[in-house]
């Protein structure tokens, strides 16, 4: 979306697997700049938002972007009972986690996100410009409403927001070319 050029890896045979454990903290995703590794989602994300000025205008709104990337992590926390079955992880009664897990834990989660978005004169999440936290939303309401429409039905401005985001020129290029990944 930035214009920068990289490689993606995905280690996908059990020899290739073994390399995880020496990454920084033994897990996956890594980002390697000049053959630093960087290890950690959320610190990526920041590290590539400040890069590309994705990362909030100020201190103020810095802060405002990550914390809505936590909550969003705690959500993320909470619905993992029902999404590790959901992906095959796990085992469980997916339609019982799903009633019990996932619906409530998503409502409860978006009700935050929607009343933000509410209160949001530019239609971002924070200030008057994308962020790295409306791409993380974005691209999930894009996963949820593939698979799960009738949750999400009532949050109008995280649906208008899905739209808003996947509408940015560069966005949209990169969604009719980027490679179909399993998660
Ligand atoms: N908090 C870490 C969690 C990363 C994580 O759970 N990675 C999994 C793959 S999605 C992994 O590497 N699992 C292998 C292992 O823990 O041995 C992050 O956000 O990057």
């Amino acid at each position: 979306m930035c214009g920068n050029a990289y490689e993606f890896i995905t280690l996908t045979s059990d020899a290739a697997l073994t390399k995880i454990k020496d990454t920084p903290f033994g897990q996956l995703p890594v980002l390697y700049v000049d053959g630093k590794p960087l290890g950690q989602t959320y610190a990526i994300a920041r590290y590539l938002a400040k890069q590309f000025g994705l990362a909030g205008k100020t201190s103020i709104e810095e802060t405002e972007v990550d914390a809505l990337a936590d909550q969003f992590k705690d959500y993320s926390k909470d619905i993992h009972p029902y999404f590790s079955v959901l992906i095959g992880l796990g085992t469980g009664d997916l339609d019982q986690l799903r009633a019990d897990v996932f619906v409530p834990n998503f409502k409860r989660h978006f009700a935050i996100f929607e009343k933000v978005l509410a209160a949001s004169s530019s239609g971002f999440l924070v200030g008057d410009s994308l962020s790295w936290v409306d791409l993380l939303l974005a691209q999930h309401v894009q996963c949820v409403l593939e698979k799960d429409l009738a949750v999400i039905e009532e949050f109008g401005k995280v649906l208008a927001h899905r739209k808003k985001v996947q509408n940015l020129e560069r966005i949209k290029q990169w969604i009719a070319k980027r490679p179909d990944y399993p998660f």
